[in-house]
């Protein structure tokens, strides 16, 4: 179907809608405040979103809602009414988040969590009204409610986020919930035969101590050799299956995930790289990027994920704008070929929005002289502009290459955690190899940048390379105004063999990057006060002493896509 145009200058949201920290391709509600992703799927020819939302007013509002947006092709949305409102004994303080799952015979149910007359935490059940309206725009809540109730020696608000339910080889099904006791995070394991009647294992899916509450709990398999996606209810899969279980730590704000195995027999998971408390815990994201919910899309037989990327600037800012709030552009997920990490791609519908396109091949970048602590660029040295794209709306992918790394830098062995490596050799500071990447809603003068940068060193006779987003100069706001982290993690190639490369989207105040194919992802959440709209500008940069060549480059104009259709114009 073709999508008719969105709200235009006569409507009262259009104001909102020309700010320059809105967002042309990332969703956003057309105003009020947006956090979790919930229940997304396909259903009958339409991709469903709904959001954790307070359609009253920018600011959180423990007392949530679903706000519901539908679409055709994941890009254009339609707006509609919340499809769920705190209005039941169990759900009066808050409908938090949850999940959907189609049950055979192609009907939808919504499992979410209500904070009930008490404020405790209970698990819900919600079914569409009329499966004829393509929008399922009316829900009916189960009169039965909750149908999981708080479990003993649980604290009241630390119980939620179901997951989609599966079903097992015994024709029963299973789902998750969130949970902690004292500082171990847990996933609680359930068992039902109709969705309505819950019973809890006794030992969780999988706990880990000192990660405080699994928000968000994600679980779904993926194939061993194959990049597409499957259903979550597989059973007897063709081909090896693994299973990744997500988890959203709220002490950390990130999202960290396991690659495992179930265990049906014994109902539980044992996970390869369990190491959550650590470090070197894999996350989906090492910038912003939280509260992350995937799902199964039948069209394309893939994985999809999205995610909060919540604002860095204050509540008064958000009152001021009028909304706070961003989805993370939709990433198909699956599994890397060494089978020890997750890659992430933006959907392929991004294409449907490019307008002009630039390349080249072999540019060189040359090595720049020596010089002493932090490079002031007023000669503009290093710097190659990427013009003739919308420079504050684009896609940009970039490889990198070197002939020789025999003189790498050694990386200080005390120095483990990538952030804090990208702290200390931010964008600015000279290296031999690197900084190099792309200077982002950059403002003429420099002044304003967000860097997306690699930079290789040598470990152990080994060479690392490390993935950075150097947000310092991301905005000439004050710290307190804007937030002025550096993100970083290590990519895992070999940069002897492999090329880097580095894929960006740029979307305003989103700079949302991919490292090594979607090996390493980091979000940032920016507000220039320079480099907006026809003034940002694009560069491809090397700081390091060394030359780089760049192999390739092609960056795309991205047109906006039209987030806000109200219904009455379909
Ligand atoms: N947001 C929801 C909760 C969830 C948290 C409340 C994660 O259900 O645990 O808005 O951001």
């Amino acid at each position: 179907m073709s999508i008719p145009s969105s709200s235009t200058s006569e409507s009262p949201i259009a104001a909102v809608l020309e700010q320059p920290y809105r967002t042309g391709f990332h969703f956003q509600p057309p105003q009020n405040w947006m956090n979790d992703p919930n229940g997304q799927m396909w259903y009958n020819g339409v991709y469903h979103f709904f959001y954790q939302h307070n359609p009253f007013g920018p600011l959180f509002d423990i007392r949530m809602h679903w706000g519901h947006s539908v679409s055709y092709d994941l890009i254009n949305w339609i707006h509609l009414d919340p499809a769920f409102a705190p209005t039941e004994p169990f759900d009066i303080n808050g409908c938090w988040s949850g999940s959907a799952t189609i049950l055979p015979g192609n009907k939808p149910i919504m499992l979410y969590t209500g904070r009930d007359t008490q404020e405790r935490q209970v698990q819900n059940l919600a079914v569409p009204k009329d499966l004829s309206d393509p929008y399922l725009k009316e829900w009916v809540k189960d009169a039965g409610n909750p149908v999981i109730n708080l479990p003993e020696g649980i604290q009241s608000d630390d119980f939620r986020d179901p997951t989609t339910a599966w079903i097992e080889e015994d024709g029963k099904w299973r789902l998750l919930v969130g949970s902690k006791r004292d500082r171990t995070g847990i996933a609680f394991l359930y068992h039902s035969d109709d969705l309505v009647n819950w019973v809890k294992y006794d030992t969780p899916l999988h706990q880990a101590p000192e990660t405080g509450i699994w928000e968000c709990p994600d679980y779904f398999p993926v194939w061993v050799d194959s990049t597409m996606g499957v259903d979550t209810s597989v059973v007897n899969p063709s081909k090896e299956v693994k299973h990744v279980l997500k988890v959203s730590l709220i002490d950390r704000f990130h999202d960290y995930y396991m690659i495992g195995k179930y265990s049906p027999e014994e109902e539980h998971y044992v996970p390869e790289n369990d190491d959550l408390t650590q470090i070197s815990g894999l996350r989906l994201d090492y910038g912003r990027f939280y509260a992350s919910k995937s799902f199964f899309d039948p069209v394309k037989i893939r994985r999809i994920t999205m995610a909060w990327v919540h604002e860095t600037d204050s509540d008064a800012d958000f009152i001021a704008r009028g909304w706070a709030g961003v989805q993370s552009f939709p990433r198909s997920l699956w599994l890397d070929k060494n089978q020890k990490q997750l890659l992430q791609w933006p959907i392929e519908e991004i294409e449907t929005l490019y307008g002009n396109q630039v390349s080249f091949q072999n540019k060189k970048l040359e090595g720049l002289r020596e010089i002493e602590g932090s490079f002031q660029n007023k000669k503009r040295e290093g710097l190659h502009e990427i013009e003739g794209i919308t420079a504050s709306q684009a896609d940009v992918k970039i490889s990198f290459k070197f002939d020789n790394l025999e003189e790498a830098e050694e990386l200080d062995p005390s120095l483990v955690d990538p952030k804090l490596i990208c702290a200390k050799y931010h964008a600015t500071k000279q290296g031999k190899f690197g900084p190099f990447g792309l200077l982002a809603l950059a403002s003429n003068d420099l002044t304003e940048q967000t860097a997306i940068y690699f930079r290789i060193f040598k470990k152990n006779g080994r060479y690392v390379v490390v993935m950075c987003s150097d947000q310092s100069q991301s905005s000439k706001k004050e710290k307190e105004e804007s937030d002025k982290t550096f993100y970083g993690a290590f990519l895992d190639i070999d940069p002897q063999q492999d090329e880097i490369s580095l894929r960006t989207l740029i979307d305003h105040s989103i700079v949302e990057s991919f490292g090594g194919g979607g090996k390493s992802c980091i979000t940032s959440r920016v507000y220039p006060s320079l480099a907006i709209g026809k003034d940002a500008k694009l560069f491809a940069f090397n700081y390091g002493t060394k030359s780089v060549m760049i192999s390739e480059m092609n960056a795309w104009s991205v047109k906006s896509a039209q987030m806000s259709i109200e219904e009455s114009n379909v």
